[in-house]
């Protein structure tokens, strides 16, 4: 094949791909499956927590209280700033509840801050909640951003599952 006509065919192959999945780059600035973050010392080394086959996180059987697993957010290729924290997680008692809180750090004093946060309610189900909508530009060069995800409960029985969180618009 000469250059011009493999040009001509990169170009063909990259004007086939559906303006949906274009779309859908520019909509969702991030998103992480519970099993791609990471659990905090204590989780680990208290064995607190277990993953799922389907990629969530919840209390290993017979512990309680709370753990906490951090997800990473890279920068955002789209470039687009998003204004709603999604949290998907199961809840299904008033003694327990999946949090999710937003956090960026200080690349120069390390200090992080908090500036959205989404909390679960009872509903017993797979469920995906969004925070209260947030104005923040996002600076990669000055600040790292993380999620930190909260799943706690009091006794063994309540079913408190965390299974993603975004951001989004
Ligand atoms: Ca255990
Ligand atoms: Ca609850």
């Amino acid at each position: 094949m000469t250059n011009r006509k493999m040009i001509s065919a990169i170009a063909l192959a990259l004007s086939l791909v559906p303006a949906a999945a274009q779309a859908a780059d520019t909509d969702n600035y991030w998103s992480a499956n519970a099993a791609g973050c990471v659990p905090e010392d204590a989780a680990i080394q208290g064995d607190l927590y277990s993953t799922t086959s389907g990629g969530a996180v919840q209390h290993d059987s017979g512990d309680s209280g709370s753990f906490y697993v951090d997800c990473d957010v890279p920068k955002n290729s789209g470039g687009t700033n998003p204004g709603k924290l999604f949290l998907t997680y199961d809840d299904d008692s008033s003694s327990g509840f999946v949090e999710a809180q937003l956090y960026r750090m200080s690349r120069s004093t390390g200090t992080v801050t908090s500036f959205s946060t989404v909390t679960s309610t009872n509903n017993g189900g797979t469920t995906s909640e969004s925070s209260s909508s947030f104005s923040h530009t996002f600076v990669q060069n000055t600040h790292s951003y993380f999620v930190r995800i909260q799943v706690q409960r009091t006794g063994t029985t309540p079913l408190e599952v965390f299974y993603s969180v975004a951001l989004g618009t």
